[in-house]
């Protein structure tokens, strides 16, 4: 029986990873982690819950023992523009934490998972349908940490067996948990705005074109690695993946057929601007596809028609 420990567990990926193994694998098996506690009526707290920090590693090895770990998905990380605006604390916490959650699947001989993403790569990466293995290197704090946390996934996965399994996320699309200190968060804002206000000034500029996956895809993809055969699992450092490559008025014009008034403005974040200018425009998913049979299920209209949906759906019983 899997024993499933996740990290960051009140973040946007862990939020819905934690709802969807307790309806796969049992409520009593996984245990959900953040460094803060959650609301008491947050679904996060119908299965066990604990504090953790994941820069302590005592911690977390003695939450591993005490839960009978035989699944670690380490999520807790600070996102790229956050990370911008304090590296130091950023290299810790993002480093500290995974290094912690390897050391943990060594010594506990867990299956393990981490995200990297397409913020691993940078302005010398080939910028169109770039591939698996390519030049990375990223100009932000954030994509280093991504770098170097797939080069220990590959490197315990090398030399001490560890089962690693990652992948490189592209911006994920949520109604659930609104994210928090992404470069990728416009295309999420908007939707959120398009309902409550019409209108949305976007912090990225048109014709940025950039990755992204509904979230319920990225969710599936999580899965669908962990229960892969580990024997055809060549990549263990990240796979690409992606949903779709879009920019703020594809998005807009999305909206539009369905809020026909919908407006779309533009006030520039020059920081979050610079790291996704630094970012491909679209990625090769065809690795992701050949070794573990990955394949998303939607697209920019059926992703805005759901996204709009569960918004308005959200609202109304507010
Ligand atoms: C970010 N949402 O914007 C994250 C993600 C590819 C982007 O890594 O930092």
């Amino acid at each position: 029986m899997k024993k499933i420990m996740i990290t960051g567990a009140l973040g946007q990926i862990g939020t819905e990873l934690v709802v969807k193994c307790r309806a796969l694998y049992g409520n009593e098996n996984v245990l959900a982690t953040d460094i803060r506690k959650p609301e008491l009526d947050s679904p996060i707290m119908e299965g066990p819950f604990e504090i953790l920090d994941v820069t302590d590693r005592d911690r977390m090895f003695e939450l591993v023992e005490t839960f009978k770990v035989d699944t670690m998905m380490h999520m807790a990380a600070l996102l790229s523009a956050t990370a911008e605006k304090n590296p130091l604390f950023a290299w810790d916490l993002n480093m500290g934490g995974l290094m912690n959650a390897l050391e943990a699947a060594r010594t506990y001989n867990l299956k393990f998972f981490t995200p990297s993403s397409i913020g691993a790569f940078g302005p010398s990466t080939p910028k169109v349908n770039t591939p698996q293995v390519t030049i990375q290197r990223p100009t932000s704090m954030y994509g280093v940490n991504k770098v170097a946390g797939e080069l220990l996934c590959q490197y315990y996965f090398d030399k001490f067996g560890v089962d690693t399994r990652s992948v490189r996320f592209p911006g994920l699309i949520s109604h659930v948990k609104e994210p928090g200190g992404g470069t990728t968060d416009y295309a999420v804002e908007i939707y959120f705005e398009a309902v409550r206000e019409g209108k949305y000034t976007s912090f990225i500029a048109e014709n940025t074109f950039m990755d992204m996956m509904f979230m319920d895809d990225a969710i599936d993809a999580i899965i669908k690695l962990m229960e892969a055969d580990g024997v055809k699992l060549i990549n263990r450092n990240a796979y690409n993946l992606s949903g779709m490559s879009i920019e703020p008025e594809m998005v807009a014009a999305a909206i539009k057929e369905f809020y026909p008034n919908f407006e779309l403005a533009y006030d520039v974040d020059p920081t979050r601007q610079t790291i996704a200018d630094s970012w491909p425009d679209n990625i090769d998913v065809s690795c992701a596809r050949a070794e573990w049979g990955f394949e998303p299920k939607y697209d920019l209209t059926e992703m805005t028609k759901v996204m709009l949906e569960a918004i308005e759906h959200k609202d109304k019983v507010k």
